[in-house]
């Protein structure tokens, strides 16, 4: 009998487990635009614009290659605008008794197709190293879940950057090589840019119609859409930009975007490239001596130590986990994260490069909004919301445990040991922003005070119950103990002047 073969719109490779399982001659492959995945947050029109595309692209090579293809678009008339009731009618209008589907990446969609009034066979996704069996294995016992080990058995298992059994350069990691300041000058042009196809064009305009609306501009579209475009937009940064990607790692300059970054995100995790051959890649110019250890050893960790450990996280620790809100954060998301409206130059331009192009590197998405966020205590799954919907690399299992876990504190310290929080020296240390900004960064308190140098010793006085046995902790509060009564007093009293003025919607 017919099977229906389902591959969501973040599966798009022919690898995936669901295709492997499939046999051409009996099975109809099932794809799907619908309104229930476009919408579930307001995402940018660039993430979904890119989805269309390479969904509609790699459609046509599946057809190529010889499958039966059921492509519904998401203006077709008979589109039921959901992924179970798809199933559905598919199924009646082939006869098919079951669905294959690669599992998703998202608690809410795994249990719609458990649900479905179907029988539904999910596959584990092994574009990942480490199997959710693994991760647990490893987690077992554990008082603490940290990375760095994790990594360690991601570099075994894999054999990258790994010299007869031991590390390659003598170190498992190098980044304490990495972390300097913003460039004066940035000598890479950044990502690679492709003009969009006919395909893309006809999305472009769909989605300018139905999601014109959305925070996000369209404008200038130049994401790679098909496999082909995402491996020369590899080979391009690995070329260009690896060397010093290291180096630069977490620097932010204002009138550049992209820095040295891979800007590879969202198509590793749409299945556009896999993440060995972009670690094999990476490790191939460090042996042939194109890139010093510090830059393929931080860019390998990033992928198969930090992505594979928070996808990790996000299935071991289960559905609830982005409800969690450990530190009773209640805030609303102040309005500026949608519209840039802040005297705050470093949020502004993260806001505003976040609109333009559904991307901010990893220090600006951690130390600038996260950061704000956490320290204002916004309500942590308002948070998650906003990057679930803002960037074109985010869906839940890498979202959430980076938003929730990493930035926002709020699953109590599985992702991190301590709250990652800063004062405005940070974000000056590492970045040319406040030289810009109508704030003064140098100025603790009083007339034109960086907001962030009030919200950090207040957040730290807020939750010292919790942070102040932390001995990672321990130089903050004895630094606060030192401060004059006086130098407290007004620190505290003018953060909730701040706070006050954030309530009620006055521009900060
Ligand atoms: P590079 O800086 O060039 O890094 C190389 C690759 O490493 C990335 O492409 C990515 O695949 C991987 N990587 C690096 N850091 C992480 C990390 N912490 N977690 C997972 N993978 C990582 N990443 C997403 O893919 N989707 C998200 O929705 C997402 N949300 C985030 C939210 C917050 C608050 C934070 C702090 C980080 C988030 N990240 C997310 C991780 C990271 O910021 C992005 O992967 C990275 O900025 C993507 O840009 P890039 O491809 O230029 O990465
Ligand atoms: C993100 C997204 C969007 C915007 N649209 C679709 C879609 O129309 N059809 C589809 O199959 N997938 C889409 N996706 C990706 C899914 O939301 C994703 O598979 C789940 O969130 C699990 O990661
Ligand atoms: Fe951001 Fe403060 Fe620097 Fe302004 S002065 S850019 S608010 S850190």
């Amino acid at each position: 009998m017919t099977r229906l073969i389902l591959v969501l719109g973040d599966q798009l490779s022919p690898e995936v487990s669901a295709l492997r399982e499939a046999d051409m001659d009996r099975d109809v492959v099932v794809m799907a635009e619908v309104m229930g995945e476009a919408s579930y947050v307001p995402h940018h029109p660039k993430k979904i614009a890119f989805l269309f595309a390479a969904m509609r692209k790699f459609a046509q090579s599946l057809k190529e290659d010889g499958w039966r293809v059921d492509y519904t678009a998401l203006d077709d008339p008979e589109n039921t605008q959901a992924i179970d009731r798809e199933l559905l009618r598919r199924a009646e209008a082939h006869g098919a008794d079951e669905v294959i589907v690669t599992e998703p990446g998202e608690w809410r969609l795994i249990e719609v197709l458990n649900d479905a009034p179907l029988k539904v066979r999910q596959l584990p996704d092994d574009r990942f190293l480490a199997s959710h069996g693994e991760f647990e294995d490893w987690a077992k016992g554990r008082k603490a879940l940290r990375m760095e080990y994790f990594y360690r058995d991601m570099r075994r298992k894999t054999g990258l950057l790994m010299d007869e059994g031991d590390p390659a350069g003598g170190k498992w990691n190098f980044d304490h090589d990495n972390r300097k300041p913003a460039p004066g000058e940035v000598e890479f042009g950044g990502p690679m840019r492709f003009t969009p196809d006919e395909i893309t064009e006809d999305v472009l305009a769909l989605v300018r119609d139905r999601f014109g609306s959305n925070f996000g501009s369209l404008d200038d579209f130049w994401f790679a859409t098909d496999r082909g475009q995402a491996r020369r937009a590899l080979a391009h940064f690995i070329r260009g930009a690896l060397p010093r990607f290291g180096d630069y790692q977490d620097a932010m300059l204002r009138d550049d975007r992209f820095l040295y970054h891979s800007v590879i995100s969202m198509y590793l995790n749409a299945g556009l490239l896999t993440v060995m051959e972009i670690c094999e890649a990476a490790e191939a110019a460090y042996r042939r001596g194109d890139v010093p250890i510090n830059a393929a050893e931080g860019f390998i960790r990033q992928i198969i130590g930090w992505r594979e450990y928070m996808r990790g996280i996000y299935f071991l620790e289960g559905p609830d986990y982005v409800r969690r809100n450990v530190l009773n954060h209640q805030r609303a998301l102040p309005g500026f994260f949608w519209d840039a409206g802040t005297d705050m130059l470093c949020v502004a331009k993260t806001v505003q490069q976040t609109r333009d192009e559904a991307y901010a590197h990893h220090i600006q998405r951690l130390m600038v909004t996260g950061n704000f966020a956490l320290l204002a205590g916004v309500n942590p799954y308002e948070v998650h919301e906003w990057y679930l919907a803002v960037y074109a690399d985010a869906y839940e299992w890498v979202e959430a445990p980076n938003v929730i876990g990493m930035s926002q504190f709020a699953d109590g310290g599985i992702v991190g040991s301590k709250p990652y929080v800063s004062s405005g020296s940070y974000i000056d240390r590492m970045s040319d922003y406040c030289g810009a900004c109508a704030y003064s960064v140098k100025t603790k308190t009083g007339a034109g005070a960086c907001p962030f140098n009030l919200l950090y010793w207040d957040f730290l006085v807020r939750h010292r119950d919790r942070f102040g046995s932390n001995p990672r902790m321990g130089q903050m509060y004895a630094t606060w103990d030192r401060m004059k009564d006086d130098r407290k007093d007004t620190i505290r009293r003018e953060a909730a002047v701040f706070l006050d003025r954030l309530t009620k919607g006055e521009r900060v």
